[in-house]
């Protein structure tokens, strides 16, 4: 098994280099942002709770996306490995995942952190929200708490896996292939290939 995490901030091109990543090595993607927005669209209590906090630009309580997660991973026995996009999100995330794994005899294997200058997330993901249709992403105040949030709660999480040598930073800006190609280097890197 291979798991890996596509970590940076939102509008950081976590999203769409996953596409990607996937196809080329076979991974199950679990993004759950993507997750939580199939939840609100199917109008469940789950998916009106987390709305209340994405419509904000804040992050939905930990014990909703951790058992998400946990169903997702108990849904896909045969996965050849995940690639986590938008997960973990803070500490106490980054922990229950280590223990979920442990119970599945495998563990986190290496985090791509895409680096992206404040600005130009802005203005992705504003450009984003002008065709996107999510409520999340064209008002810029949102925005800047997203962010704001992401310096708050989440860059931490890179610090834990730091500690176990398991961060690869990539330069997020530049053409989506230029990126993919240098994510691609460090997957291959760690993997043997
Ligand atoms: P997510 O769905 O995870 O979304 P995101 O971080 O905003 O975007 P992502 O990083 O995937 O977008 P991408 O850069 O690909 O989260 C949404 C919300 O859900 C959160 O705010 C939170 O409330 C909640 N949530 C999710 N997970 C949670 C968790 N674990 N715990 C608690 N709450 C959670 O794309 C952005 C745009 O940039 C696109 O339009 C793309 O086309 C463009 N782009 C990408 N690469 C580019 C490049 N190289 N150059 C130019 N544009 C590029």
């Amino acid at each position: 098994m291979f798991n890996l995490i596509l970590f940076g901030p939102p509008g950081s091109g976590k999203g769409t280099q996953s596409e990607k990543l996937i196809s080329k090595y076979g991974l199950k993607h679990l993004s759950t942002g993507d997750l939580l927005r199939s939840e609100i669209a199917g109008q469940t209590p789950l998916g009106l709770e987390a709305k209340n906090f994405m419509d904000k630009g804040q992050l939905v309580p930990d014990e909703v996306v951790i058992g998400m997660i946990s169903s997702a991973l108990d849904a896909n026995p045969e996965a050849a490995g995940f690639l986590f996009d938008g997960f973990p999100r803070t500490e106490a995330q980054a922990e229950a995942l280590d223990k979920l794994l442990k119970l599945k005899k495998t563990g986190i294997h290496l985090m791509l952190a895409l680096d992206v200058s404040e600005e130009e997330l802005v203005s992705r993901l504003l450009k984003r929200g002008k065709t996107s249709g999510r409520s999340d992403d064209n008002n810029e105040t949102v925005i800047r708490a997203r962010i704001a949030e992401y310096h708050k709660k989440t860059s931490a999480v890179a610090d834990y896996y730091k500690k176990f040598d398991k961060v690869k930073h990539v330069e997020g800006e530049g053409s989506i292939d230029e990126i993919f190609e240098a994510l691609c280097k460090e997957v291959d890197k760690k993997s043997g290939k």
